[in-house]
């Protein structure tokens, strides 16, 4: 037998800047580094949520970072949980809250229950537990990931967000092996929304769209049940810019098509923001080079390393069954609902299984594939080979 979720809070969307909550519930007292990305979610998220929240949260930037002796931002409650523990954590104090609210040992009311972690915490980690928490239909938890591409607060050591060819402390460029970090990004969100069919509330979403980002958790925490949200936080010292551009980089990842803009309501994908214009044709995709050349870690890239990036992209928005979100596609004539093969998504719907010929937003020129990026995957044959890593 299935339980219902506990009530949740009914949260209306923000939709404008202007009429967002004045109310702080992450404020000053923290330490993180200027320009931090991954703060500012924080912030977002807390006031998105308001005063009737629990927070909970895995080691990391946003724990070390937060929690100076004798001093925190936190307003509302917040507890520290395991590296890996988010989904753990977020499960338990649901269950907590609901078996007192129910045994009457306290007021019976809605509560958000949010647990944040990090790529190395979530993505790596911790996925088992998340798995887990989005299968636990009768819990109401937030399952919030801030993904600064790295293990960070242990000095940007790589993780399976780390961008393919990225600079950090695990994959520094030598002259024998130019690129070290060689495995694409893993695509967390999609993979938890295509295996998770009855959680109600999956999205992408970035600081650096305030707005977009404080109506998913409002949408996530209203949904009533497990969600989860994958927020992309650039950060300064572990991509190597100045850190006024933090914001114009989390844009420049969703410009790009790097990274879209989505969510996951129900099973209905709706592209939301940027995202959903270049997904119905509206705007062109800029070259992902404008974004990779801005960050110090891409430093070393020459134009084949771009190429072979943007080919990747492409490849996204040209080869996936829901551009950008899931990461396969049709191997043959498939009969899904009658005649033809019908992509339940809002914003951009196809009756044929192949997408070549009909491209969402193309920017830049064709790749021509020449076979040199299996070489450097394969034998890693780039620059003098008699000189070391
Ligand atoms: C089980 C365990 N292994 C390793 C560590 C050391 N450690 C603390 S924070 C951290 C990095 C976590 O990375 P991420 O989750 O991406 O958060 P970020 O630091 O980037 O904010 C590591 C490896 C730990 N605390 N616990
Ligand atoms: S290392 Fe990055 S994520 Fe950590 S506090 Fe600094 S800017 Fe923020
Ligand atoms: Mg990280």
């Amino acid at each position: 037998m299935t339980m219902a979720p506990g009530r949740a809070l009914k949260l209306d969307p923000i939709k404008s800047i202007k009429k967002a909550p004045e109310e702080e519930y992450y404020q000053s007292g923290h330490r993180t580094c200027q320009g931090c990305l991954s703060a500012l979610p924080m912030r977002l998220m807390a006031k998105a949520a308001g005063p009737r929240t629990i927070v909970l949260g895995t080691t990391g930037c946003m724990y070390v970072a937060n929690t100076t002796y004798m001093s925190t931002p936190w307003v509302v409650p917040w507890m520290h949980t395991q590296l890996g523990a988010a989904g753990s954590a977020a499960v338990g104090t649901s269950a907590g809250l609901k078996a007192l609210m129910r045994k009457g040992k306290m007021k019976d009311e809605p509560i958000n229950v949010i647990a944040f972690c990090g790529d190395g915490g979530g993505a790596d980690m911790g996925l088992a537990a998340i798995s887990a928490a989005l299968t636990d239909v009768e819990y109401n938890l937030l399952i919030f990931l801030y993904d600064n591409e790295s293990y960070a607060n242990t000095d940007i050591q790589t993780s399976g967000q780390t961008p393919w060819g990225a600079v950090t402390t695990f994959s520094p460029p030598g002259k024998k092996h130019r690129i070290m970090q060689r495995r694409w990004k893993k695509n967390v969100p999609g993979m938890l929304a295509a295996g998770h069919p009855d959680t109600k509330y999956i999205a992408s979403g970035t600081p650096a769209i305030p707005v977009d980002m404080m109506d998913k958790v409002r949408a996530a925490l209203s949904a009533g049940g497990p969600t989860y949200m994958h927020v992309l936080d650039p950060c300064p010292k572990g991509w190597h810019y100045d850190p006024e551009h933090s914001t114009e980089l989390g844009k420049l990842a969703i410009e790009t098509g790097i990274y879209p803009l989505y969510e996951v309501k129900e099973g209905v994908c709706n592209y939301t923001g940027t995202t959903r214009q270049i997904a119905q044709g509206k705007r062109q995709r800029k070259p992902v080079r404008e974004y990779l050349e801005k960050q110090g870690r891409f430093a070393h890239f020459k134009n084949q390393d771009f190429a072979y990036f943007q080919k990747k992209v492409d490849e996204m928005w040209e080869q996936w069954i829901i551009p950008g979100v899931v990461s396969f596609s049709y191997g043959g004539p498939i009969n899904i609902t009658g005649e033809t093969a019908k992509i339940r998504n809002n914003n951009v719907e196809r009756t044929n299984a192949s997408w070549i010929g009909d491209r969402p937003g193309h920017a830049h020129e064709e790749f021509v594939d020449d076979g040199l990026a299996r070489e450097w995957l394969d034998d890693n044959a780039l620059g003098d080979p008699s000189a070391g890593n």
